[in-house]
């Protein structure tokens, strides 16, 4: 399945829903005008845009509104604009050997699904995995981690519950580097936002693997559910504080209807999307690309 198609299962929703509410309020209209633009930001707000995506959006489609433009070119407008507020520039993430990738976020933002299917893509590309359990919190992880590296092929390395997590990832970094593993993908324990001093231990796991691999961690992806709407922009803020963030992970956008959350939380964040979530399964884990996310929204 190519990568549109992907999205646009996975965004059926979102898409069920935008598309109908643009659709209603052009169809058969001759050319824009003021209420229709009210109703469509209000359709925008109602899929989680957020207020300020949303009036960016508006200024576009108010330009198309004063050039007496079809109404039957909104989508248009409304594609281009959305891609454009997703397309932020950003440097590709330095490489490292072994190249290390911090895995962050809330519980039951679905971190440990994120890291199995990560490790299944490098497994599918020839390269080598190591999941390491950094996530020492709740003896269950640990078990449930183990389940999505046996699933992918990726080498595990486990940890008991309470134990230090920094220095779980100096032993899992060790154990990559003998065995010349490309990539070590570290499992976190979902950190409350308000919990400082767990958010001090992030940061020291940062330096203790910088001292084990040159400039690691190289990528440190901060997992949002997209289903919890714009709640995940304030604990998105929090992590960045703790932890220089490289790119997000959005998940369960197949769950939601509220998919114009990506777009609200890339403009708040200045950071990338890298990959999504569309389903609970290895494969169900798309790289991110605005011009297709913007596609497959509307028809
Ligand atoms: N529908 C859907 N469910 C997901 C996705 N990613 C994770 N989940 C589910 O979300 C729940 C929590 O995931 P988990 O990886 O344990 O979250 P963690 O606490 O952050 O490690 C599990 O039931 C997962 O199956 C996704 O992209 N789509
Ligand atoms: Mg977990």
């Amino acid at each position: 399945m190519g990568l549109l198609e992907q999205f646009k299962q996975g965004l059926s929703r979102t898409r069920a829903i935008l598309n109908s509410d643009v659709g209603d309020l052009v169809r058969g209209l001759a050319k824009l005008d003021a209420s229709t633009l009210q109703s469509l930001e209000d359709a925008l707000i109602a899929a989680d845009f957020g207020p300020a995506s949303a009036s960016a959006i508006m200024v576009a489609l108010r330009k198309d509104l004063a050039s007496g433009s079809d109404p039957g070119l909104v989508r248009e407008t409304l594609k281009e604009k959305i891609r454009s507020l997703l397309d932020i520039a950003s440097p590709p993430a330095p490489q490292g050997n072994p190249h290390v990738i911090f895995v962050v976020g809330v519980n039951g933002a679905g971190k440990t699904t994120t890291i199995g299917k990560l490790a299944a893509r490098f497994r599918a590309e020839g390269e080598t995995a190591l999941i390491v359990a950094a996530d020492t919190f709740r003896a269950a992880a640990v078990g449930q981690l183990r389940t999505w590296a046996d699933r992918a092929g990726a080498a595990f390395h486990e940890s008991r519950e309470g134990q230090d997590p920094a220095s779980v990832v100096t032993d899992g970094l060790r154990k990559a580097r003998a065995a010349g593993t490309r990539k070590v993908l570290v499992d976190t324990a979902g950190r409350l936002q308000n919990k400082s001093h767990l958010m001090a231990e992030l940061s020291k796991m940062g330096r203790i693997a910088a001292r084990e691999a040159e400039g690691a961690p190289h990528e440190t992806l901060l997992v949002l559910d997209a289903t919890t709407g714009s709640n995940g922009l304030s604990q998105a803020q929090e992590f960045a504080r703790a932890i220089p963030l490289t790119g997000l992970v959005l998940t369960k956008l197949d769950g939601t209807a509220k998919g114009g959350i990506a777009v609200a939380i890339v403009a708040a964040m200045k950071v990338p999307i890298r990959f999504v979530g569309l389903g609970e399964g290895l494969s169900d884990l798309a790289p991110f690309d605005a011009r297709s996310f913007a596609e497959s929204l509307l028809d």
